[in-house]
């Protein structure tokens, strides 16, 4: 495999925070002397009570036991916050830009955020929440949303973000599944110019939970709602009264900050936790490093805060580091397909993090809507969520960043809370493609899918593994220890295992390959196959379903679904539009199926296992190379498969 490679410029290595020199020597420290490098790395942020005790792992099965400094405490709040008031109170906190250009952006100021924050705080507390409690935020992306997080960081409640695309089905689980007290929400949620009823979701989703949960609503866009007295509370209204001051809880370091749903290859998504002191130092850390943050710079990441991304470069990493963090509530392509661009402008943003689905999308749209803005205080530029094709890399890289500006492939996940492999900006040279090197402290390793074993050498291909831990780990499944230990250490012995293909090059450079387990990445969001098709099978015509992914051109991958009826439906065009919306009002928008095959049958194992290795090829037009199907319980049911499958 060759490729072309971009050197930083010597302009960039002279004023990044890490040269390559810099990059070798401390990612060998990291490695030789782990609980060295992270005790002085855990003073980037502030401790209430210092931690003696860097490091205390174990990733055996049966005792997998993660934690970071763990006789430390702190506040998570306090160091996004209150530690910057001193000699940043006035400066921009959180630039908040909303979905229509034509209504005003708002500068949050530190001093404003603690304002903010702590009224915020104290109006949970008021509403009964404790330490520990659980917080579900359902929220647009708008400002409260990080004063919500905040808020709970605080007074030592913990956060579960529900993305506000997903319905009151989704919701109604999420909130169930940590037994949270208080549902944060709007009444309407603007975007790309449609409202989303967050709050009538929110009632529909309430009806399915304790009677005891409460529900505070921030006023967005005005919009009518439904009130039930006793149960809702007037976010605006109360914050009125709010006292400016709630004191920072102290909270150890081990101690949980979030739980963030997401989804896996088998049963509903897990809540992973993320906790404390060990996950702010990652990401304060990864955000500096990985997009050499310098002060004054503005820094947008367009995810939204309901991702992990969200959480831990729009919210967290930025305002430990006292940084200038842009929140955007819309879309890329409305009002029309430069508006990315047009922000980028006006707020002079200096790093852009987006999604490589994005990027396809708005490569489709041509030069024009970006070449007409003045993109000049770009310096770096990211991506994230899928692997990124070398056509897109190479118009980002030559039409948005103008060949001048890095791109940071970053590869991480939910679970691993920042970065684990990225180029530096002023470190490596870029390849359209490859997420390239660890960050430090992390090992990943290319194992054999059938042996376990690690691959020596370079290039390598295999599943990619990490050796050890870092702070940013999650720390556990919520509620449910020993599905944590099974889906991450049990494959492969000693390892955290990632769920991804890798391959590693001549150069030792890592390119992602996308999942090996039975989670699709639709533009960049996770979802389980599982999810897919237990919606399905819930509809009373459906008898069964299966679903795969398939490649689409902007999605990454679109989800194909076979579908067996029950006996005597009749199977229409309408009946498949009919599932479509099904599935949308069971998971959410972004888990609509693009295809649906009608299937007289599903190919299976003689032990009734569905054999989707088959299902994947045939919804790749692949079907020349199904492999073995020996083991098929009845093999007609593959040419029948061949023979209606949908045409994209
Ligand atoms: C941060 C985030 C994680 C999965 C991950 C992988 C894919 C993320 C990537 C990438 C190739 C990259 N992924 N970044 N694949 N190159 N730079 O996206 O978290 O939503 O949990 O998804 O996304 O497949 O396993 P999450």
């Amino acid at each position: 495999m060759t490729s072309p490679t971009y050197p930083p410029s010597d302009e960039m290595i002279s004023n990044a925070h890490i040269d390559v020199a810099k990059y070798d020597e401390m990612y060998a420290a990291s490695l030789s002397d782990p609980e060295g490098f992270w005790s002085e790395q855990g003073k980037r942020i502030d401790w209430i009570k210092p931690y003696t005790q860097i490091k205390d792992v174990s990733f055996d099965l049966g005792s997998v036991a993660i934690n970071w400094f763990s006789d430390g405490t702190l506040n998570v709040s306090a160091n996004c916050i209150d530690r910057h008031l001193k000699d940043r109170g006035d400066q921009t906190a959180i630039i908040w830009e909303p979905d229509d250009p034509e209504d005003t952006a708002q500068h949050i100021t530190y001093a404003e955020l603690h304002r903010r924050t702590c009224r915020m705080a104290n109006i949970l507390e008021d509403l009964g929440v404790r330490r520990g409690d659980r917080v579900v935020i359902y929220l647009p992306m708008i400002p409260e949303a990080a004063y919500a997080m905040l808020a709970c960081a605080r007074i030592g409640a913990v956060h579960s973000v529900v993305f506000a695309g997903f319905s009151p089905d989704a919701l109604s689980a999420r909130v169930n599944g940590c037994d949270a007290k208080v549902v944060i929400t709007a009444d309407e949620a603007p975007r790309g110019g449609r409202k989303t009823p967050l709050k009538s979701n929110c009632d529909a989703a309430l009806l399915h939970c304790k009677d005891s949960v409460k529900c505070l609503v921030v006023k967005r866009t005005g919009g009518q709602t439904t009130w039930i007295d006793g149960r809702d509370f007037d976010y605006n209204e109360m914050a009125m009264e709010a006292d400016d001051y709630c004191k920072p809880a102290e909270i150890g370091a081990e101690d949980p900050l979030f739980i963030l749903y997401t989804s896996g290859s088998t049963g509903q998504p897990k809540g992973v936790v993320h906790t404390s002191g060990g996950y702010l130092v990652y990401a304060a850390m990864t955000h500096e490093i990985t997009f050499d943050y310098h002060d004054g710079d503005i820094f947008w990441c367009t995810a939204d805060v309901g991702w992990v991304t969200g959480h831990s470069y729009i919210v967290y990493g930025p305002l430990a580091n006292g940084a200038t963090t842009l929140m955007f509530e819309g879309v890329p392509t409305w009002p029309d397909a430069s508006r990315f661009w047009q922000v980028c402008e006006k707020h002079r943003v200096t790093q852009f993090y987006t999604a490589p689905t994005a990027i396809r999308a708005l490569m489709g749209q041509g030069d024009e809507p970006v070449e007409k803005c003045d993109l000049s205080s770009l310096r770096i530029l990211g991506t994230v969520g899928e692997p990124i094709n070398p056509e897109a890399w190479t118009w980002y890289n030559e039409v948005v960043g103008k060949g001048r500006c890095p791109i940071v492939d970053t590869w991480w996940q939910t679970e691993t809370g920042g970065h684990l492999i990225t180029p530096l900006p002023g470190a490596h040279a870029t390849k359209p493609g490859a997420a390239m090197k660890p960050f430090f402290g992390v090992q990943p390793v290319v194992l054999d899918p059938q042996t376990g074993e690690e691959i020596a050498g370079n290039p390598a291909e295999g599943v990619l593994a990490i050796k050890d831990s870092w702070p940013g780990q999650m720390r556990t499944v919520w509620g449910d220890h020993a599905r944590f230990e099974k889906t991450y250490f049990s494959d492969y012995k000693g390892y955290y295992f990632s769920g991804d293909g890798c391959k590693r090059d001549a150069d030792g450079d890592y390119w992602i390959t996308g999942r090996v387990d039975d989670v699709l990445n639709v533009s960049g969001h996770r979802m389980g196959t599982a999810e897919v098709e237990s919606a399905l099978v819930a509809h009373p015509k459906v008898a069964e379903a299966a679903v795969v992914g398939y490649p689409h051109d902007i999605k990454g991958q679109g989800i194909y679904c076979y579908v067996t009826l029950m006996n005597g439906v009749e199977p229409t065009d309408d009946l498949r539009t009919e599932l479509r919306q099904w599935v949308r009002t069971e998971i959410g928008p972004i888990a609509s199926p693009d295809l649906i095959q009608w299937a007289s049958g599903l190919p299976k194992t003689r032990s009734g296992k569905i054999m989707r290795r088959i299902l994947r090829k045939i919804a790749e037009n692949d079907h020349g190379s199904l492999g073995d199907t020996s083991t098929l319980a009845d093999p007609a049911v593959v040419d029948d498969l061949i023979d209606n499958r949908m045409n994209r």
